[in-house]
């Protein structure tokens, strides 16, 4: 009888322990999975924002590349701010020139939102880095209508075409260490031509 009792005893002992372990081996499996999860997460913020700076300055580019056809800049300090202080002076040359540049956001950035000391209001730790390239230029056949949405030149003529410049804008952006994002977008500018 005394045997028997510490018989039972002893097995509620080891199916305790056994008990424990099982749910010791779920708790570490629990807490792994919930710090691998918040590390994707966070994994996933950092990109986003890296995503979105890249792509948000696709407008400043396409902002930049108007004022400068528009106004004709001899030096970069005659840009408005913050620009005068984010675009590399090669830039003016290189929206005017037929000869393709072959820089890149790398090597020499045409903007470049850490040389602004608000960071063009990009969050800190982020850097927007953008390659602005004239492609080409090419004459557009058709009348004014059809170009309306894209006229800003002179001279409307009823019957004119126009030029139409290709630029591109190879855009990166980088958030935090390692994370960055690259967007790439293209902008036609239609330049009309007088007495068309
Ligand atoms: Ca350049
Ligand atoms: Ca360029």
């Amino acid at each position: 009888m005394r045997m028997s009792r510490l018989t039972e005893k002893g097995s509620a002992l080891v199916v305790s322990v056994l008990v424990l372990l099982v749910l010791t081996v779920i708790g570490i499996y629990a807490v792994t999975t919930s710090t691998m999860e918040t590390k994707i997460s966070g994994f996933e913020r950092t990109y986003k924002v890296a995503f979105y700076t890249a792509d948000s300055g696709l407008p400043v580019g396409v902002e930049v590349t108007k004022y400068i056809i528009h106004h004709v800049p001899s030096g970069i300090d005659e840009l408005p701010s913050p620009w005068n202080s984010v675009v590399d002076s090669s830039l003016i040359d290189e929206v005017f020139s037929e000869t393709p540049s072959s820089d890149d956001f790398n090597n020499a950035p045409d903007i470049n939102s850490q040389n602004d000391t608000d960071n063009l209001g990009f969050p800190s730790a982020t850097t927007l880095k953008m390659d602005v390239d004239r492609l080409a230029a090419h004459y557009l056949a058709g009348g004014a209508i059809e170009f309306g949405a894209g006229y800003e030149g002179i001279g409307k003529g009823a019957a004119g075409g126009g030029v139409g410049i290709l630029f591109g804008y190879d855009s990166l952006g980088q958030y935090a260490v390692g994370a960055s994002s690259e967007v790439y977008s293209g902008y036609r500018h239609v330049v009309g031509v007088p007495g068309g």
